[in-house]
């Protein structure tokens, strides 16, 4: 028998195409070795190209998911990606108080804020961003943004390695322990460097650039991989760094697939066989 490894939950919408979302989520969780759980909150329609259109879970739904394997299988830890709605978002934060998940209780969460999608498509309905700064930022052990995301959350245009100090400080504001502010976007840049804090340590993950457009799923991957992490008991700086590790892996092995933008792959990491 397989001993029972540590679990993780995300808390997120479903990608037809099978690159980002609960299925990169899932697909990471395994690479990292824990058990992955999901809450879905929503089925999109989308491929390569775009997302086509998606539809949201009842909300009463998405909170019956994560109370049935909280109370059931128990969780090491969480993470949310997209949300939808504020109707979802704020169901999500009341069920996570249930089951006792969160910076306060001693199973950590992650939030990744996703707003759109790398076409541009929305994946949150505009009205509920207020509703993740408010509801999901003050529970979270860590929030994990991209330079978009900041803009919508913080207003700060972040160009350099002040701003980048200074969108962070802003997130901090919002409640969550700590606040991983991703570089991945700020294309001029050769390297891609983020930067961590908790508001008394400021941590700098330096990592190569890869020149590829195939980086579809890339932030879930980030987050999960991390959620992974934490699941294993390692403090949020550790995580953070296997989880940098695992996504630049992941992004110099992406691949094409379909017309559009491909996915990154978490296949390097594990023994495939011919
Ligand atoms: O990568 C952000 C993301 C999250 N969740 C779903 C998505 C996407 C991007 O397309 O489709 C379901």
């Amino acid at each position: 028998m397989t001993p029972t490894p540590k679990t993780a939950l995300t808390i997120a919408g479903s990608d037809s195409g099978g690159g980002a979302g609960i299925q990169a989520d899932l697909r990471t969780f395994f690479a990292c070795g824990v058990h992955g759980m999901s809450a879905v909150t929503a089925v999109t329609v989308q491929n390569s190209l775009g997302v086509q259109g998606f539809s949201e879970i009842p909300a009463d739904i998405v909170t019956a998911q994560i109370k049935a394997v909280a109370g059931d299988m128990g969780v090491d830890a969480a993470k949310t990606g997209m949300l939808a709605t504020a109707e979802i978002i704020q169901a999500v934060a009341k069920t996570l108080d249930e089951v006792h998940i969160g910076r306060d209780a001693q199973v950590p969460f992650v939030v990744d804020p996703v707003a759109a999608s790398m076409h541009g498509d929305p994946l949150l309905r505009e009205e509920a961003l207020d509703a993740i700064i408010t509801e999901l930022f003050p529970r979270a052990t860590l929030v994990t943004p991209n330079l978009d995301e900041v803009r919508l959350l913080t207003g700060i245009h972040v160009t350099d390695e002040r701003s980048q100090r200074a969108a962070a400080t802003a997130l901090l504001d919002f409640g969550p322990r700590w606040a991983l502010v991703k570089g991945g976007h700020l294309y001029d840049s050769p390297r891609c460097l983020d930067l961590l804090t908790d508001g008394t340590q400021y941590i700098e993950l330096d990592g190569p650039r890869y020149d590829t457009e195939h980086t579809h799923g890339g932030g879930d991957t980030f987050a999960s991989a991390i959620t992974a992490s934490l699941a294993k008991g390692l403090g949020v700086p550790d995580a953070v760094e296997q989880g940098k590790r695992f996504i630049e892996r992941s992004v110099a092995e992406s691949y094409p697939l379909g017309q559009g933008i491909g996915p990154v792959s978490p296949f390097w990491r594990i023994a495939v066989p011919e």
